[in-house]
């Protein structure tokens, strides 16, 4: 845990296409972390074949990556005190049906394969998916010569 920890939060595609986008950024935010990276991205089957790479094998991996491939994404980076736990705790289960009411799947989701949200499970995971999505690098940047924030 650390203060500055960084996790890779993503709005699925059917996340994007129910107009989700801006109610899962808002949690972020009100909870109180910090965005400091966002895009939009059509992701490519190969890429995301990276993303899930432990889940290979899964039966439904083929699904998975379908669906994950079927519209654009939103891909960010969220940061602050133990980011990637309480971004998961945020989330809700995997399977929407055991996600608490109050978490963004047990708010918005139904189905395990519809779930409308990822976020990185581990601190190391973080790392490789944000280095995955964002090769680019990050922009940081500090709120303090925003004056008129008191
Ligand atoms: P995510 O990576 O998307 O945040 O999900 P997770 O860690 O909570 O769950 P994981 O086990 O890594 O599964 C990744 C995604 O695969 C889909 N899934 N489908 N039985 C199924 O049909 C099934 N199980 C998993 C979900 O979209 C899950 O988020």
């Amino acid at each position: 845990m650390s203060v500055n920890e960084r996790t890779y939060i993503m709005v699925k595609p059917d996340g994007v296409q129910r107009g989700l986008v801006g109610n899962i950024i808002g949690r972020f935010e009100q909870r109180g972390f910090k965005l400091i990276a966002l895009k939009l991205v059509h992701a490519t089957p190969e890429h995301l074949e990276k993303h899930y790479a432990d889940l290979k094998g899964k039966p439904f991996f083929p699904g998975l990556i379908q669906y994950m491939a079927s519209g654009p994404v939103v891909a960010m980076v969220w940061q602050g005190l133990d980011a990637v736990k309480t971004g998961r705790s945020m989330l809700g289960a995997t399977n929407p049906l055991a996600s608490a009411p109050g978490t963004i799947r047990g708010d918005f989701a139904l189905a395990v394969g519809r779930n409308i949200c990822h976020g990185s499970d581990s601190v190391e995971n973080a790392e490789k998916e944000i280095a995955l999505w964002f090769p680019e690098g990050i922009v940081q940047y500090t709120h303090d010569q925003a004056k008129w924030i008191f």
